[in-house]
Parts: structure tokens; sequence; C-alpha cells
């Protein structure tokens, strides 16, 4: 007889971390809706929430660790076994080649299961390498630069929930939860705002899912943030619509920020970036007439080139129209499942951006947002002393994530150890030695901790409201698997080398702490459970972890915390004119703008994402109706003028490389714009089925702090693919 229940869960697979309800069938998912009994979230789901169950139980779920055998192919080998091979391949390399040579990647995958590294971590501390790579440094490493350069604000930005003003750049938070609006529900979110009359402005080339909700949309040339985000300023100052009070108490720099803004006039602006002068006027006065707001940018600008730049005067934006939360309101960001600590209307002062720690190639640092991950694959590849030759790739897919395709996957195979931490045979996963199969989201507990940390990563994000939830695993382990995930691996490995591992709890960014690090030693005769992790994860926590089971649809606490004043005596200020970002700016100005090509490359390339997919997940579950090729969308016009139809495929072509895509016609699009989903692609793609845009994107253009690649706003040119074979 079969048992159904239908129970209360979190839905990991993007940070919305939706609440969901889930029917187990005798340990099964086989269904998830949204949870209407959860508060403020509207009951959402999205299609990829729903597909969970056919995540879980999907056919070519890999269910026990495989070993790569020589001659080719897979063969299952016990998880404690593959430690203990791992560990002494290890330790072998070590010896050779010392521990840099070790190095770990970690992609969105922890998303789905937020303890997988704690452990992880710590051993790479243990064995004494520093070499830990994330997908941040290819997502928004600006969020964190531009902090350092800017200070930050300890109580954080005003929250959306109160604002009559906001401004949205680069991003699509109805589509990707992203930046920008509150995560959950995003859609419902930004219209029970306007009806209560926020303004938002959106700067995008794309007339968005987003866009479509502004009151104005800066429709702009792909790239031209850091003018578009000069001339605002430039119009802020100029009609002195800044709170200067605030701008007295708190910040410095106003004056050389002044004058780097004065030739950034709107005519200037307008013309270059593509927009009409009327429309720059009025997003200005829009966002600094209100009286709360905000402002935040995402991949959009990120990628388009100097992004720290872009996210740097965002800040400025902020803090001219004095957006951050003041004295005595009710904190928007007080933690719930993160320690207590005391918001104050107080900065956190700048840092260095860049340490003085050097990478061996591409001339680039560590800097504020960690190690620059796409200088990995070159770190593998470069020969002499600290080559990397064993990597850890937890939940990513370096082969269809990173920029430049080809590079990335010659990464992969030229490694001497590769082991893979995920639930299926991705691109990457078919070049590894191991490939170690955690269990899935649903099968482990959890908390909304994971989301609430996201305003250690640049300015306030997370909930717009004091959100705790915690879920026990709803689902059990598949029958016959040997499931580990990353920690437990991590921990087998510690155990076989005699290693003691110390798990270091941050909360905060470089020495912006809410409180001191913990540094927790982890008890080496036994193997921590995950639900052990996920309390050690909540240690000194605001509310007990306890006190939020006790809601198992989450709730929204009042732990009614007030913005503390100023310390006595604290003279910390904001920068609004860092040397490096003034200077950048100036040079910008004496750089032609981004014009639209004309030439042999006539479309510009910009990124975007898709309801159905998180990045490269989802495209083998057939409900989630992946598709045949590659789309490329492109403007009706466009199509026109370059003879393609809708349906059809075509070859677009970057100075870099080229790839095959089914073009479609979308007018939302900017005339002259062309945009590609990433994340698509197989291991072998060459032969049909669907490209990686990363075929298109190299690495010779990467900014000089982050080394972040230019991944928007690529010149192209597309052509039938019947008339380029001859
Ligand atoms: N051209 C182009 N390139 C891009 C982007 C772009 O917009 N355009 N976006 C960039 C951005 S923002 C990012 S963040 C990176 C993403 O880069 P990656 O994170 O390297 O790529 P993903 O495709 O997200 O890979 C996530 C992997 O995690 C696995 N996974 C899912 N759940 C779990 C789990 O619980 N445990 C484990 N171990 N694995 C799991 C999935 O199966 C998947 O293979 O790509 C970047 N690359
Ligand atoms: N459904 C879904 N959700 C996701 C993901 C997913 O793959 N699918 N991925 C997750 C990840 S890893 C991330 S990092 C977030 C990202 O979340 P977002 O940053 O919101 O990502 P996008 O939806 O691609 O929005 C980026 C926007 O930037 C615009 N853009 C392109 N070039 C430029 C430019 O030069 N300037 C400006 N101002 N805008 C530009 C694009 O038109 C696009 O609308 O989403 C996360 N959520
Ligand atoms: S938006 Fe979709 S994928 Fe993201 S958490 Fe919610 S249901 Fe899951
Ligand atoms: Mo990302």
């Amino acid at each position: 007889m079969t048992t159904t229940r239908t129970v209360p869960s979190i839905c990991r697979n993007c940070l919305a971390y939706c609440p969901i309800l889930v029917t187990v069938d005798d340990g099964r998912p086989v269904k998830v809706t949204g949870d209407p009994d959860a508060p403020a979230f509207g009951g959402y789901t999205c299609p990829k929430g729903r597909a969970l169950p056919d995540q879980h139980n999907f056919a070519g779920r890999i269910l026990r660790p495989l070993k790569h055998v020589s001659g080719g192919g897979f063969e299952d080998i016990g998880s404690a076994e593959a430690a203990a091979e791992v560990a002494a391949k290890v330790q072998a390399i070590i010896k050779k080649h010392g521990p840099r040579s070790v190095a770990f990647y970690t992609g969105t995958g922890p998303v789905s299961h937020p303890t997988s590294g704690m452990l992880a971590t710590a051993w790479m501390s243990a064995v004494g390498s520093k070499m830990i790579f994330s997908a941040a440094t290819i997502d928004k490493p600006a969020e964190r630069t531009a902090v350092a350069l800017h200070g930050n604000w300890i109580a954080g930005m005003q929250g959306f929930d109160d604002a009559d003003t906001w401004m949205i750049i680069g991003a699509n938070p109805v589509i990707a939860k992203s930046n920008g609006a509150p995560l959950h529900n995003p859609g419902m979110r930004l219209k029970e705002a306007q009806d209560r009359g926020m303004k938002l402005v959106v700067i995008d080339p794309r007339r968005t899912e987003t866009a479509k909700r502004a009151h104005v949309h800066l429709q702009i040339i792909p790239g031209e943030d850091p003018a578009v985000l000069a001339g605002i300023i430039h119009v802020i100052i100029k009609e002195r619509l800044y709170d200067a009070a605030f701008v007295a108490a708190n910040a410095q720099g106003f004056d050389a920020l002044a004058d780097a803004v004065r030739p950034w006039t709107p005519s200037h602006v307008a013309k270059r970036a593509g927009i009409a002068e009327d429309d720059l006027i009025v997003a200005a006065r829009c966002f600094a007439q209100g009286k709360r707001g905000g402002a935040v940018c995402s991949t959009g600008p990120s990628f388009a080139t100097s992004s720290n730049l872009s996210y740097y005067l965002t800040l400025c934006l902020i803090t001219l129209c004095g957006r951050w939360a003041r004295e005595g309101e009710k904190a928007p960001f007080p933690n719930i499942l993160l320690p207590a600590f005391t918001p104050k209307a107080q900065p956190y002062p700048p840092y260095p951006a860049v340490s003085d720690r050097p990478m061996r190639v591409r001339g680039l640092k560590e800097n504020a947002s960690g190690l620059p991950t796409a200088a990995l694959a070159d770190e593998i590849l470069t020969e002499g002393e600290g080559q990397i030759r064993a990597l850890f790739c937890s939940g990513g897919n370096p082969v269809l994530a990173w920029p430049d395709r080809k590079r990335a996957e010659e990464a992969m195979r030229g490694l001497d150890l590769l082991v893979v931490f995920d639930y299926h045979m991705t691109a990457t996963a078919e070049l590894a030695d191991y490939v170690v199969p955690p269990p899935l989201s649903l099968e482990l507990p959890a908390t909304s901790q994971k989301v609430e940390g996201l305003k250690y990563s640049g300015v306030s994000r997370g909930y717009p409201m004091p959100w705790g939830q915690y879920t026990p695993a709803v689902a059990d382990y598949p029958a016959g698997s040997d499931l580990v995930d990353e920690s437990q691996f991590f921990f087998m490995m510690a155990q076989q080398m005699g290693l003691e591992l110390k798990c270091t709890l941050s909360r905060g960014s470089g020495p912006n702490q809410e409180v001191p690090p913990d540094v927790i030693p982890i008890d080496m005769s036994r193997m921590p459970t995950i639900e052990e992790l996920v309390e050690l994860a909540c240690t000194g926590s605001r509310v007990p972890l306890d006190e939020v089971k006790a809601y198992p649809h989450g709730h929204v606490f009042d732990p009614d915390v007030r913005v503390a004043p100023r310390d006595a005596g604290c003279d910390t200020r904001l920068e609004l004119a860092a040397r490096a970002m003034m200077d950048e700016l100036a040079h910008l100005r004496n750089v032609p703008g981004r014009r639209m090509e004309t030439g042999a490359y006539p479309l510009l390339l910009i990124c975007r994402r898709a309801n159905n997919f998180m990045n490269s997940v989802g495209q083998d579950i057939d409900i989630l109706k992946p598709p045949l090729h590659t789309p490329a969308a492109m403007h009706p016009d466009d199509l026109e003028r370059f003879g393609l139809v809708a349906g059809t495929l075509a070859e677009i072509r970057s100075a870099h490389g080229e790839m095959r895509a089914e073009v479609a016609a979308d007018a939302s699009l900017r005339p002259g714009t062309i945009s590609v989903v990433h994340g698509f692609g197989s291991l072998d793609e060459d032969s049909e089925g669907p490209q990686s845009v990363n075929r298109l994107i190299g690495l010779d253009e990467c900014d000089p702090m982050t080394g972040i690649p230019r991944m928007t706003g690529i010149p192209v040119k597309v052509t039938a693919a019947d008339a380029t074979r001859h």
C-alpha cells in the first residue's frame, strides 16, 4: 500500500526559495505546488519549481559515485572507496606540486544545498590551499569591489516595501528572481508597489518583463551604463535634487564627483547611449524626488565592461539621495537565522578592492569578490610553479558556463585530477575522473538563511521582510543509492588524511563583519549529519532555529530591531570619489561610445535568462521543454534586414568564434541587439543539437580588477545557416 502525504518545504532551485507543498508517495516526491499558507509569498512557483519531482526522479540521475576507467566510460565505485582514492591522489599531487596545485570551484549548485561547501572549504584550508574559486566572479564581482571602494551602510539600503522610487539596472527579476525586486513573487511585488504609487526606472536594452512595468525605461545601447549613471548623477547635482544634509554628514568626495560628472551632460549621454534626453532627465528626477527607494545593478552592467564603475556610480546615487536606512527606522534586514547585530546609521568604511596576492596569469590579483574564475582555465593550462593540477568542481558546469567554451574544455581535459559533484552527467562531469552524486534538495534539510546572507555580497538584498523558514528532508534517498554531499566527501578525505577540520562562519564581506567570525572545530571521530551542519550554520542566530522550526510554512518574524544612531565619535564616511573610479570615468569620456556596430559585426549580442532553466539546469527535463537548438532572439526588423526567417537555423559569428542557433522574432529587443540564453550545449556539440553561447565569448577583454570578461554587448554577425555553408 502506498503512503501519500503532502508536506511543506522550500524550493531551492533558485534564490527565491519559494515555500512549496510537496506530495510524497512512499518517500518519492510526485508533485510540487506553491504553498498558499506561506505568508507573503502568494503561493507562487515557477515551472522549475513544479518540475522538482521530475528532477529528483529523472531517469538519467546518477545514484552512485562513478570512476572514469581508462579506455573511456565510467564504473560504479563506493563513496568511501572513492574518497580514499581521491585523498591518496591529492596527497601525491600536493607532495609533487605543493598545495596551490589543488583548487576548488563552486558553481550555482550549492544554491539548492547551502551546507554542501561548509566542510569543503574547511578541508581546503586544512591542506593549505587558498585556490578557492566560485561562479561569483563570472556573475557580479563588482557587487563587492564597488562596496570596497565606496563603503557600505551597516543598517543596509532602504527596503522595497515602503519605497516610492526604485531603479533596476540590467536585471530582469520578474524572470530571474534576481537583484532589483524582492526575490519572491517579484511580478506580484512590483505590481503591489506600483499600485501604491512607486515609480520604477529600468535601464536595459530589452523591454523585459520587468521593463514593461517601468515608469521610465531607458532602452540603452548595451555597455553604456556608466554614461547613463553619470548623466543621472549630473542632473541630480545640477538640479540640487540630492540630500545635501545626508551627504554632508555621511560622505566625502562630493566636489570631486560633481567635477567628474560635469562633462556627462544629458545631451551627450543621450546621444551616446541611444536614448531620449528627456527620458534621462525624467529618470533622474523620478529617482531623486521620491522619499524612499533603492537602486540595484545585476548581470547586465556586470557583463558589460566597466562593471566596477557602473556598480560604484549606483552606490554613489544611493548615497547622494540618502537611500540608506535611517536612525530610528525599523531595520530592513535585521537577521533571523543569522546572528543578532546592531544595524547602525553609520558606514562601514571602504577597504582595498584588490589584495596583493597575485594570480600567475593575466596580471590579475585576488580581489574583494575572490579569485577570478575567468583566469582559472589559464591557471590550469599555464605550466610552471603553482600550476593547478587538481580541481574539485562542486555544483558547477565550467564547460558550458565559463566564457571561452573551448579553453574551458581544454582546461578540464588538462587536469591530473577532476572530481565533479553533480547529480547528472553534465558536459563537465563527462570529463571527470570521479563523479560524486549528492542528494537532491528535497532529500535534504535547509533553511532560508542562505537568502538572508545575500546582503553580504553588495548592498542589501534578500527578503524585504524578516522571513524565516526551515524544512526537514521531505523525500527519501532513492533505493539502492550511495549519495554523499561535498561536506561528507571532504570529511571522509580529511579522516583518511588525518586532518582536523575547522569551520569558519563569516557574517559579512571582507572586513565588514556584522559579528566576528565563529571558528568551530569539527569532531573528526564521527561524520556530522547534514541536519547537524544546518544547525551549525545557524550558530548564534537571532531567532533560535527551534523557534523557526515551529512554523513549517515559514513566518514573518517581528524582532522590532531599530536602526541605532551613529557611534559617538565615529567619523567614518562613504567615498564618493574613489580615485580609480574617477580616473575610469574620465577615461571613458575621452573614448567614443559603444555605438551600434555597422561594420563586419553589425549586431550586439546581449545576455538573457530563461524562465524554464537555471543556467544549464533543466535542459534534460522533458516537461521544461528543452529546445532542439539554442534559441537566439532578434528584433523582427533585424530578421528582415539580414534575410533571416524565424524558426530557422542561423550561424552567429563573433571575432572569437561561431555558433549555431535557431532565430526567433522578439520585438522587445532594442533593434541591433540579439539575445541568447547561456547554459545550452553539451560536450559534443558540433554534430547537432544546442550549442553554447560561450563559443562566441573570449577572454581578451577582461576587467583588470575582477577579471570578469565582456559577456554582453559583443559584436556579432548572423547569417542563415545554409548561406554560411557556401
Ligand atoms: N555567456 C554567458 N555565460 C555565463 C552567464 C551568462 O549570462 N552568459 N552567466 C554566468 C553566471 S551569472 C553564473 S552564476 C555562471 C554559472 O556557472 P556554473 O554554476 O558553473 O553553471 P551551472 O550551469 O549553474 O551549473 C550548476 C550545476 O550544479 C548542479 N547542481 C544542482 N543542484 C546541485 C546540488 O544540490 N549539488 C551539487 N553538487 N550540484 C548541483 C547542476 O546539475 C549543474 O550542473 O555562469 C556564468 N556564465
Ligand atoms: N529563470 C532563471 N532564473 C535565474 C537564472 C536562470 O538561468 N534562469 N540564473 C540565476 C543566476 S546565476 C543569476 S546571476 C541571476 C541573474 O539575474 P539577472 O541579472 O536579472 O539576469 P537576466 O534575466 O539575464 O537579466 C539581465 C538583463 O540585463 C540586460 N542587459 C544586457 N546587456 C546589458 C547592458 O549592457 N546594460 C544593461 N543595463 N542591461 C543589459 C538584459 O537584457 C537582461 O534583461 O538569475 C538567477 N535566476
Ligand atoms: S522561482 Fe521557481 S525555481 Fe525559484 S525558488 Fe521559486 S519555484 Fe523554485
Ligand atoms: Mo549567476
